[in-house]
């Protein structure tokens, strides 16, 4: 999987990519993040890449010529599944979408900034539009970190255990259930037993009750449809 990603604040993107699970499955080579500048495309000798709205009204835009260079820039190398614009009213992020956006060969995000982007960016060129939740962030970039996260560690040998994906919170609408480690006892709290048993059939119970009761509790929603 390739991932482009177009923003005005590539140092605000980076750090992610630089570490842990992301960091590894770059450097095996089992995907490509590639951050572009905006300003590159910039027009003017003040390499201007937004302006004051039509009408009137507080807060810049970003400009359509410098995102149709660069996302065009883009198209001429490669074609790509989706042309995704980060924004507040977009659909929701969820993990059915994550699951079905990791197959994609090759995805563009474009980070929206202040006011946002000329609309005509939106109907030209975007095909998907990705919001990660009903709150405002200053910019698209921190949602584009957190799709790319979603995303990436999907890819297969992503995970050290090919499995652990598959049994994460939410991957069978279902929260996932409470684990446990060393040591056994601390300062008088216990581990259930049945995880000590060895009892593997019985554990593997135990989990998908406490997952049920989990959801149960904490989101009733998941099970409503
Ligand atoms: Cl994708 N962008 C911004 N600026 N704010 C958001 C968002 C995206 N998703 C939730 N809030």
């Amino acid at each position: 999987m390739r991932i482009d990603i177009i923003t005005v604040l590539p140092e605000l993107l980076a750090s992610p990519f630089e570490a842990s699970i992301l960091k590894r499955a770059v450097d095996k080579g089992l995907v490509e993040v590639h951050f572009h500048n905006l300003r590159k495309y910039s027009i003017g000798a003040y390499k201007q890449v937004d302006d004051y709205q039509f009408g009137g009204g507080a807060g810049m835009v970003l400009m359509i010529e410098p995102i149709d260079k660069c996302i065009s820039a883009l198209k001429e190398e490669r074609s790509y599944d989706e042309v995704i614009y980060l924004t507040p009213d977009g659909k929701q992020f969820d993990q059915k979408m994550a699951n079905s956006l990791s197959l994609s060969k090759n995805i563009i995000l474009l980070c929206g900034h202040y006011k946002g982007v000329d609309q005509r960016v939106r109907d030209t060129f975007i095909t998907k539009e990705i919001s990660i939740g009903d709150y405002v962030l200053s910019g698209g970039e921190l949602a584009a970190a957190v799709v790319s996260d979603a995303l990436i560690r999907l890819l297969p040998g992503v995970l050290n255990d090919e499995t652990s994906a598959l049994t994460d919170t939410f991957q069978d609408d279902l929260l996932a259930p409470p684990v446990y480690t060393r040591p056994r006892e601390y300062k008088g709290l216990t581990v259930p037993d049945i995880l000590l048993s060895g009892n593997t059939p019985e554990i593997e119970k135990w989990r998908e009750d406490q997952a049920h009761k989990r959801t149960q509790e904490r989101r009733p929603d998941l099970f409503e449809d």
